[in-house]
């Protein structure tokens, strides 16, 4: 069944520019919608729109917001199997994981509902008497909303729900290629009752929106830009948003490390590394990069390692498998180019590479008819080479070796990413002490790189962001602006630091 979608702005259908068809990539011959993509001027078109509509969205008491967000939740939830079946057809995840995308949604709403009848300021005390200090936090305006797909409904909710209940209006400009599932998302979340304007949807190429940004920066109808994919395409946005003195919400790549200690539990860490590196097809931000591991388990632990991935079930993303495809072709010819940087020092010791077909299966999966590539485990990877250095979106991982803990903890770092970082070990002093010494903004011990829950701090650091976080209550500070007000009711002009009451302390005084 194809679809035919458009963008949607101030709940109308939006003009169309060109042309794009959005496939399934477990069977690229499907087309899962044809979508219709805008303009730049539809973009900043839409920016406009939600200013309009975002100064009567934040009039509405923020409790009253919260129960929209309470709404949605229950939409989600009802839907959940439509919507989960719907993001495997078009990116390939596995079902089960796809359910626990849409359960990520909810989650977000869980958290969120309450915050409506929370949205915290403080009484603080004044220098003065009578007189009295507050704290508010206003709404920014509108969120310039862009993501990848990969997390074709989560991610993006870590940015609306927090955004819309906050006071907030939103364009929301998904990933081209999981267009339906995003389509499908921001029904649900219309159906809850959102007044027109306050949520558009608009699909469009990286080029277009780009231009069309920054005309609405230009325009001052965009307030914060949140943005999830590439740190290239991050660090453009981050240019843009600072000429026009704004700081975005960047959440880009990583190179996240896994670093197994001679102390660890090995079979736990080779069940760890297995989902971090070839869960989701190793195309989680979070996913596993490189495995750093004690040069005295190194051998022990890839050979189980490529023994667990050998097993692994690659296939039909609707069956019980580790991984499905390659979320879509631009991915599979960007993987391609990945395992070129395989050197003659590397050892593969997974068994076959590159896409998986009837001349190179993977067991008795041929990869018919879809992006399915083998899972690569490459062992000697040394701090120079490329592998080692920079993200490589899909399923490879390099393994390293190390001798301190301290080494571990620079080998971790090297790249410069600093999104999330893994630690095997039984020792709370290992924990701790990589806890402290490494970059990523998410440190798992004894877990996978990848699954954060969506009540932490998310966000990364150096390569992997600006520093921004979101979820929980720390993404507040990303779609409210603080304001403080003092009141003066002593009735005259009470001039601060000048006349403030002064108790004079005797500091010459010693105990005898
Ligand atoms: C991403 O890939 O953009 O940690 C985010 C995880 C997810 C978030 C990944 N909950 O695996």
């Amino acid at each position: 069944m194809s679809r035919q979608i458009v963008s949607i702005v101030g709940g109308k259908e939006a003009a169309s520019a060109t042309a794009y068809e959005s496939t399934n990539p477990a069977r690229t011959g499907e087309v899962v919608a044809r979508v219709g993509l805008a303009d730049a001027e539809v973009f900043a078109a839409a920016c406009r729109t939600a200013k309009e509509a975002q100064r009567e969205w934040a009039k509405v008491p923020a409790p009253v917001r919260g129960r929209v967000i309470a709404s949605i939740g229950r939409l989600v939830e009802a839907n959940a199997e439509r919507l989960a079946r719907l993001v495997t057809e078009e990116i390939g995840k596995p079902y089960a994981e796809a359910l626990g995308e849409v359960r990520e949604i909810v989650d977000t709403c869980d958290f969120f509902l309450g915050e409506g009848r929370r949205l915290y300021g403080q009484t603080v005390p004044s220098e003065m008497p009578d007189k009295n200090l507050f704290t508010f936090r206003n709404p920014v305006g509108v969120a310039a909303v862009i993501t990848a797909g990969n997390f074709p409904v989560a991610v993006p909710s870590w940015y609306l729900v927090p955004a819309l209940l906050c006071g907030n209006a939103v364009v929301w400009k998904p990933a081209e290629y999981a267009a339906a599932s995003a389509h499908a998302m921001y029904r649900l979340f219309t159906a809850s009752g959102l007044p027109d304007g306050v949520l558009n949807i608009v699909f469009a190429d990286g080029a277009e929106t780009f231009e069309g940004l920054e005309r609405a920066l230009d325009e001052g109808n965009v307030q914060k830009v949140g943005f999830t994919g590439s740190s290239e395409v991050g660090r453009k946005i981050g240019e843009l948003t600072g000429r026009h003195l704004q700081s975005a919400c960047l959440e880009l790549g990583g190179k996240n490390p896994m670093v197994v200690m001679p102390d660890a539990d090995l079979d736990l860490a080779v069940e760890g590394a297995l989902f971090a590196g070839f869960g989701t097809a190793g195309q989680r931000c979070t996913s596993l990069g490189t495995v750093i591991v004690h040069e005295s388990v190194h051998d022990e632990f890839v050979e189980r390692f490529a023994r667990a991935v050998g097993a692994a079930r690659i296939g039909d993303p609707m069956g019980d498998v580790l991984a499905g495809p390659l979320l879509d072709q631009k991915f599979a010819d960007r993987y391609e180019e990945f395992l070129t940087w395989i050197q003659p020092h590397h050892k593969v010791v997974s068994g076959n590479v590159g896409r998986i077909s009837k001349d190179n299966p993977h067991g008795d999966f041929d990869g018919d008819q879809g992006l399915y590539y083998h899972p690569v485990i490459v062992d000697g990877v040394r701090p120079a080479d490329r592998i080692f250095l920079e993200e490589t979106f899909g399923p490879i991982v390099g393994v390293t070796t190390f001798q301190t803990l301290d080494e571990a903890v620079e080998l971790a770092n090297l790249p410069g990413y600093g999104l999330s970082s893994s630690i095997y070990t039984t020792n709370p002093k290992n924990a701790f002490g990589f806890r402290e010494g490494v970059s990523a903004g998410m440190v798992s011990v004894n877990n996978s790189t990848s699954g954060a829950e969506a009540h932490l701090p998310f966000g990364g650091n150096g390569k992997s962001g600006n520093g921004s976080r979101q979820s929980g209550m720390w993404v507040l500070d990303q779609f409210t602006r603080w304001q403080a007000l003092n009141w003066d009711h002593s009735g005259r002009l009470q001039k601060a630091q000048m006349d403030v009451a002064e108790i004079v302390p005797d500091l010459d005084f010693r105990l005898a």
